[in-house]
């Protein structure tokens, strides 16, 4: 009998900050509510989610090295700002061998010049992005829908 898939999710800095300012961009949940809602889709389905978030960037990269270890089946990170700028976060992230999906609340090709640049869209499995808090749902899909072929 296939035994629970155990998926981490990642946010990264400020977005502990949702449903508190910006909602016109980033939606009127907040981060506990997004994961609720994430935890009761994933209960039914055999999957137990592990969440993590840090304004920090040393502490998404210690947190990775722990996964390392630990053996995620799949990872789900919104890496935030640091999406643009971390090759710290990439090069963790290459120390990973299970699914990695990107995601992001906002659709980053309609927005500034900046964020186009993503520094692990190249390395991740997959990259989501426009859809609210629905793309960690898609996310979630995606990374079952790997493991269970
Ligand atoms: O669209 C996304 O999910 C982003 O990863 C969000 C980051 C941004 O830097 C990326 O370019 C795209 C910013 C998260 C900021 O979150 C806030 C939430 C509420 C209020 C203020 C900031």
């Amino acid at each position: 009998m296939a035994g629970t898939i155990n998926i981490q999710v990642i946010n990264g800095p400020n977005l502990n900050m949702l449903g508190k300012r910006e909602p016109q961009i980033y939606g009127a949940d907040t981060l506990d509510q997004i994961n609720a809602g994430l935890e009761k889709a994933a209960a039914p389905m055999g999957v137990a989610l592990k969440f993590f978030q840090s304004n920090h960037e040393g502490a998404i990269v210690d947190k990775i090295h722990g996964l390392f270890e630990d053996r995620m089946d799949g990872i789900i990170i919104n890496p935030g700002a640091l999406t643009h700028t971390s090759v710290a976060l990439r090069d963790a992230l290459l120390l990973l061998s299970c699914p990695i999906v990107e995601i992001h609340l906002s659709n980053i090709y309609k927005r500034e010049a900046f964020r186009h640049k993503s520094m692990i869209a190249d390395i991740a499995t997959g990259q989501i992005s426009g859809f609210g808090h629905y793309g960690y749902h898609m996310a979630l899909g995606a990374i079952l829908n790997i493991i269970n072929g």
